[in-house]
């Protein structure tokens, strides 16, 4: 039993109706998944320069991230989210931000933190469990990561607001799921977006799992960017594995706010090709067909293909780049190891001003002192 089509679901007009409000939501892809142009595509994407760069740092951070899920595995690192196969959207609105704009994020958020500044060390050492990664070296007002769902939306908001009250030509990026599009806090985030016309975007990544509930089982609109509509703001869907979709969608939204055009959704139609984190095992609940058949729309594949087909890549670039980027997560891995681990009593130190007794009973005993 398949899901009632929306256009099923409206009140179909009567004679004596007239139509209140109509609404469209564009959808765009350059790339499809045999690296295909299938529209013109922008001027930057002709460039083997740009699009070389945005390659690498998808690599990176897919070598990065196979590290990191076995680095947990063997104890050397914390509960782990992978974004492999969201690299694309990732790096795709991180390459449309200006150093000044700042981002707030989920916890899936490698690709567009990496291409941020966010040093492969700093990530990790946040996700070995030491909030000290969270001090960026670079992107200095991007906020650490919410792993609270949604709670980094209001922030936008508020970010948004700072910076048109200051009257800054700066845009806060909010990146969220699909299962955090479903929380009041989003919700209210457009709404004052809209309301308010705020330099804010936010992009809705759309990886087709909440954890185990699938998307069809999160809400019953046909998109998720037409939840934008009900904040007055606009809303678009893209082919989240097609960089050049990601990039180009993503700078049109920033351009525009920057500019006092207010907010807009931006829905990234990806998928989550590993388990939700290195706590959960997806074979539970999700069949094996769905994941390898969400290979084939593999965004770094896809772009790695749309390369060589101009002859702007070869054989040993790939294997190149490989191997620098082996290297790079490699001393990573060596100086997070040598780095001296946490106070555990850092919990009770950083999150009041002065901790309430009971906590200083706590930090007693826990420390003896
Ligand atoms: C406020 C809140 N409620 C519930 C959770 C538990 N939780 C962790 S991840 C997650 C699913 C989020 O799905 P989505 O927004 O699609 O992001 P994804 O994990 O797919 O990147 C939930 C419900 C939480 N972290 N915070
Ligand atoms: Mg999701």
């Amino acid at each position: 039993m398949g899901a009632i089509p929306l256009n099923k679901r409206l009140v179909p007009p009567t004679g004596e109706d007239r139509i209140a409000a109509e609404f469209q939501i564009p959808y765009r892809q350059y790339l499809d998944a045999s690296a295909s142009l299938v529209a013109e595509p922008p001027e930057f994407a002709r460039n083997p320069g740009i699009m070389i760069s945005l390659y690498r740092a998808m690599t990176l951070s897919r070598i990065f991230d196979a590290k990191a899920i076995a680095l947990q595995r063997t104890g050397q690192l914390g509960t782990y989210p992978s974004s492999a196969g969201q690299e694309a959207i990732g790096v795709g609105y991180a390459s449309a931000m200006q150093a000044v704009d700042a981002m707030t994020t989920t916890y899936r958020e490698q690709p567009a933190q990496l291409w941020r500044g966010v040093t492969l060390v700093e990530l990790l050492r946040f996700w070995g469990g030491d909030e000290r990664g969270s001090d960026f070296s670079v992107p200095r007002e991007d906020f650490p990561v919410a792993v609270p769902i949604a709670s980094q939306a209001p922030h936008a908001v508020g970010i948004a607001t700072a910076f048109k009250l200051r009257r800054e030509p700066r845009v806060a990026v909010c990146a969220l799921g699909d299962g955090a599009s479903s929380k009041g806090d989003f919700y209210e985030s457009i709404n004052l977006a809209g309301v308010w016309q705020l330099p804010v975007v936010f992009i809705v990544i759309n990886n087709g799992w909440a954890i185990s509930l699938p998307r069809e089982k999160q809400t019953a609109t046909e998109t998720l960017a037409q939840k934008a509509i009900a904040g007055g703001i606009p809303g678009i869907q893209i082919d989240g594995n097609d960089i050049i979709a990601a990039h180009q969608v993503c700078s049109e939204a920033i351009t525009r706010a920057r500019s006092g055009g207010g907010a807009t959704v931006v829905e990234a139609v990806t998928y989550r090709m590993g388990d939700h984190t290195t706590a959960d095992d997806a074979s539970r609940y999700r069949r094996e067909e769905l994941v390898s058949a969400a290979w084939k729309l593999d965004p770094l594949a896809r772009l790695r293909n749309y390369l060589a087909n101009r002859q702007w890549w070869s054989k040993t670039d790939e294997e190149q780049l490989i191997a620098e980027c082996r290297e790079k997560v490699e001393a990573a891995v060596a100086e997070y190891m040598k780095l001296p681990p946490p106070s555990p009593a850092d919990m009770f130190d950083y999150l009041f001003e002065t901790l309430p007794p009971a906590l200083q009973w706590q930090r007693k005993q826990f420390t003896g002192g």
